[in-house]
C-alpha cells in the first residue's frame, strides 16, 4: 500500500504568487512524472484559508514576518495567501490533477493556522486525513510539495506520530527559507523523528 502526499502544490506558493517559493516550479516535472507510478492512492492538500485568516499580516495590520500570538501560540505572519476560491489557491498550471483520489483543505479556521495536513497547529482539531488514510490502509507515504520548511515539515513529523511511515522525496519540495538553513534544519528534523528522506532518482524502484 504506497500513498503518495503532495502539499500546498498552489498559485500561491510558486514564483509569482503571494508567498512564492524560489524554484517551486521546479518540481512539477517531477510530480508529474511521480503521478505516474503505480501508487495506490494519491492525496493533495490544499492551504485554504478565508479571506482574514489570523496568519495574514493585513489581518493584524502588521508586516510579514512578524510574529503575533494566535489561538495562545506563536505565530509568524505572511502576506494573504491561498484565499478559498481565488486564484491563487488553485493548482499550479503545467501539473497534472487528473490522477488526484482525495483532496485535503487546512487553514480554514481563521483562528488558528494548519501547518500540517493532519491537524492545526495547536493540535485541537483534525483534517479527517488520518481517518481517511487509516480507513484505506495507508501506511508508508511519500510526501512532495511546498514547502519544506513549514507545511511538509509538519505534515511529515505529524505522520510519525499517527504511525505512517513518511518518505520525504527532498528534490520535489522546496523550502521558503526565511532562514537560509531553515531547508537543511528540517530535513534533519524529520529525518531525526524518523523519516526516510530519499532521492527523486530512487523513487520509482521503491514503489514497483
Ligand atoms: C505554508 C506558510 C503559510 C506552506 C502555508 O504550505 O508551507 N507556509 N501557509
Ligand atoms: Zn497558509
Amino acid at each position: 500500500m504506497q500513498t503518495l502526499l503532495l502539499v500546498d502544490l498552489q498559485n500561491d506558493f510558486f514564483p509569482g504568487g503571494a508567498l512564492g517559493v524560489k524554484e517551486g516550479d521546479h518540481i512539477i516535472p517531477l510530480v508529474n512524472e511521480m503521478m505516474q507510478y503505480p501508487f495506490d492512492l494519491i492525496v493533495a492538500t490544499k492551504d485554504w484559508h478565508p479571506a482574514s485568516h489570523g496568519s495574514f499580516s493585513t489581518t493584524h495590520h502588521k508586516t510579514p514576518g512578524e510574529h503575533v500570538k494566535l489561538g495562545g501560540i506563536d505565530q509568524i505572519l505572511w502576506p494573504p495567501h491561498c484565499i478559498q476560491g481565488t486564484w491563487g489557491a488553485e493548482y499550479a498550471p503545467g501539473w497534472d490533477t487528473t490522477h488526484i483520489d482525495h483532496v485535503v483543505y487546512k487553514g480554514t479556521d481563521p483562528s488558528i493556522d494548519s501547518y500540517s495536513a493532519f491537524f492545526d497547529n495547536r493540535h485541537y482539531k483534525d483534517t479527517g486525513l488520518d481517518a481517511y488514510l487509516k480507513s484505506k490502509g495507508a501506511k508508508n507515504l511519500y510526501i512532495a510539495g511546498l514547502a519544506t520548511d513549514y507545511c511538509v515539515r509538519y505534515t511529515v513529523l505529524d505522520a510519525i506520530q499517527l504511525g505512517y511511515t513518511p518518505y520525504v522525496i527532498v528534490e520535489a519540495c522546496k523550502a521558503v527559507n526565511l532562514k537560509p538553513t531553515d531547508e537543511q534544519d528540517s530535513l534533519e528534523q524529520m529525518q531525526i523523528a524518523g523519516a526516510h528522506l530519499i532521492h527523486f532518482h530512487d523513487l520509482k524502484a521503491l514503489i514497483t
